[in-house]
């Protein structure tokens, strides 16, 4: 089990269907070999499933950078499926500059603008589900609700929004290996592709959105107009199949702790940290990788220059050595320092947003709704990166 400098070796593949379907027994192997692994199919890799490890990569943009891709691929020995994202596949001072553009966009104080439209669909969309009662928790609520509200912040026309669904589900298989998930991904790409390429130009996008505010910040000089389409496909691409599947999970949990949902029903204030505790519990970006800019080491052990690193966030929130009882979910935890959005200077730039959709679906829900019932088997939509749920069946009890 032992090789070259003493870096345990097992023989897993994080990206094989049985393994995909149930990643946690993966998760505990790779935690307890030790802070960092090899994973046999995957040379060039080393992984890390424990809290301190993860952390330290993220937080390393120096040694541990994102331009040469943050999937298994390597970017300076393979090309990148698509044009690199100017921010997500970036680094400083690229990276610096984007960011400065998209945070604004969307910090805190700008999403506070959307909160009451965003609040207005939430409501209405939990109405028309206790009316129906027995749904679908996946398609009747968790994709219906950020593929209506995010695409009319971002501002982009009503028509073709399932694109979206599919974009999304390119972007985050794209990067684990070239397996059967991305072929059957790739082979829906070219058409989709084109859409939202042709919904980033200026002139689709609704004046004010936050599209036409990337725009507006190149009229302004602090980014380029070439950059611009870029920087509208980063939305596009991130901002609605990482909630869907973030509001899917915060169900899934939820439906299956109702003592938990019984206390979210009597204070539906606690409704934003049952959503940060299932981000942390069910965490819907399993994995990221970073490069090694040069060698280097994680917890005192030799990492080469260009080997990739993957860092198993989903495991990280769930290590023991961070979180008691890790395996609990328990809405009045406050999780702080999850890394299921990230951490360090690419920690995700739309949290706010995505952490408002995960409020208001959950308060709306536990104003209306005295418990959530399992009402059949869910299925998983397997994917590379996204821990993802396709059906959820689910009995709605209204108050
Ligand atoms: C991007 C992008 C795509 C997928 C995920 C993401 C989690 C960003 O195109 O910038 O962040």
């Amino acid at each position: 089990m032992n090789d070259n400098a003493g870096i345990p070796e097992l023989d897993f593949d994080p990206y094989a269907p049985d393994v995909l379907t149930d990643p946690y027994p993966m998760h505990h192997a790779v935690r307890e070999a030790g802070p960092i692994v090899k994973l046999k199919p995957y040379p060039t890799v080393v992984a890390s499933a424990r809290h301190e490890q993860v952390h330290a990569v993220l937080n390393d943009h120096v040694n541990f950078i994102s331009g040469a891709g943050v999937g298994l691929s390597n970017f300076n020995k393979e090309t990148p499926f698509r044009p690199k994202s100017l921010i997500l596949e970036a680094d400083p001072p690229l990276h610096t500059q984007t960011r400065a553009v998209l945070s604004r966009i969307l910090s805190p104080k700008a999403v506070m603008q959307v909160r009451t439209a965003f609040a207005a669909e939430a409501d209405a969309l939990i109405d028309r589900c206790v009316a129906k009662g027995r749904i679908d928790g996946i398609h009747d609520l968790a994709q219906l609700y950020p593929l209506k509200v995010f695409p009319d912040a971002v501002g982009v026309g009503d028509e073709g929004r399932e694109n979206l669904l599919i974009y999304g589900d390119l972007v985050f298989n794209s990067m684990g290996p070239r397996n059967e998930l991305l072929a059957k991904a790739a082979a829906r790409m070219g058409p989709v592709t084109e859409w939202i390429m042709a919904n980033c130009a200026r002139d689709r996008l609704r004046p004010g959105g936050f599209g036409d505010q990337i725009y507006q910040a190149a009229d302004a000089g602090e980014i380029t107009h070439e950059q611009a389409p870029l920087l509208v496909r980063s939305f596009l691409s991130a901002g609605v199949d990482t909630t869907i599947n973030g509001i899917g999970n915060a169900l899934f949990a939820l439906a299956n702790h109702p003592g938990e949902y019984a206390r979210l029903h009597a204070d539906p204030s606690l409704a934003r940290p049952a959503f940060e505790e299932a981000l942390r519990w069910e965490s819907t970006a399993q994995t990221f990788f970073r490069t090694a800019a040069r060698d280097t080491t994680i917890a005192g052990v030799p990492v080469e220059e260009n080997s990739k690193v993957l860092c198993f966030l989903a495991a990280a929130n769930r290590d023991p050595r961070k979180w008691p009882d890790p395996d609990r979910y328990d809405i009045t935890r406050r999780p702080s320092g999850h890394v299921a959005l990230g951490s360090g200077i690419h920690g995700c730039v739309g949290q706010a947003v995505a952490r408002l959709e995960g409020e208001l679906v959950l308060g709306a829900l536990a104003r209306r709704v005295k418990a959530i019932e399992v009402a059949g088997p869910p299925t998983r939509r397997l994917n590379n990166t996204l821990r993802a749920l396709d059906t959820l069946p689910l009995e709605l009890i209204a108050a």
